[in-house]
């Protein structure tokens, strides 16, 4: 169990993601924010988990819906939501937006629209710590759909073989949009793709969150789901 102080962090981090989406929510529900947006409500816990393991200065990717995993790397929220209303005072000087999140100052390199393409961002952050030395992590988060990309496997490998500071985090929702994982695999325990390249298992840690008024059921740091999404 860990200490009172890491506890009451944590939980101060999974509240802080909650609070602004629900905000985000809100504001696109009344036509404030430009574009589309993708919420991460009910996926608090293993992000704050993951994010709460890496050190300050380790890097993350995220993917379609990453508003709060900057946020579990303690990113001020001000600059998050400034880049989601397109203003100039954001993280990416209000290019972005939702979808293209990156905040450098907590190592967050970035989200992308394109499913597991933050995947190799990542990928390339681990390289460069392996080469230069600078004993930093990289964690690339990224859904169940994505886990069926072809680049995925390509990073699985190249961390592997070069044996990068890497870790591949798996948000298994347990479907992609309205497509349910079942649908499109028959092999739905994610982390057990990782053995196409021997790569190490993670030896994951299960970190819970509440499911009251969430949308998705908690799931465990290695992609595997403990229960049902909810409806
Ligand atoms: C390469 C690519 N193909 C298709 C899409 C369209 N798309 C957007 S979200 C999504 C589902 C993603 O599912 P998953 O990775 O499980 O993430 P979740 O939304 O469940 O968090 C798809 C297919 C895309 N953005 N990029
Ligand atoms: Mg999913």
């Amino acid at each position: 169990m860990a200490d009172a102080g890491v506890l009451t962090e944590m939980y101060r981090r999974m509240l802080r993601i909650r609070l602004f989406e629900e905000t985000v929510q809100a504001m696109a529900a009344r036509g404030e924010l430009p574009g589309s947006i993708h919420l991460s409500i009910g996926q608090e816990a293993q992000i704050v988990g993951s994010c709460m393991a890496l050190h300050d200065g380790d890097y993350i990717t995220g993917n379609h819906r990453s508003h709060g995993h900057p946020i579990g790397k303690n990113a001020p929220l001000r600059g998050l939501m400034a880049e989601l209303l397109g203003r100039a005072t954001g993280v990416c000087r209000g290019k972005g937006g939702s979808m293209h999140l990156a905040d450098f100052s907590v190592g967050s390199l970035g989200e992308s629209a394109i499913i597991a393409g933050g995947v190799p961002v990542a990928t390339g952050a681990a390289l460069t710590a392996k080469i230069t030395g600078n004993e930093r992590v990289a964690l690339a988060f990224f859904g169940d759909g994505g886990a069926n990309q072809g680049v995925l496997y390509e990073c699985l490998n190249m961390a592997a073989v070069w044996d990068l500071p890497m870790i591949f985090l798996c948000e298994n929702n347990q479907y992609a949009s309205l497509t349910p994982l079942a649908e499109v695999t028959r092999q739905t325990r994610i982390a057990e793709r990782r053995r196409v390249s021997g790569f190490p298992a993670s030896g994951s840690r299960t970190v819970r969150t509440s499911r009251s008024s969430t949308t998705w059921s908690p799931r465990r740091c290695d992609g595997r789901a403990q229960g049902r999404a909810a409806r």
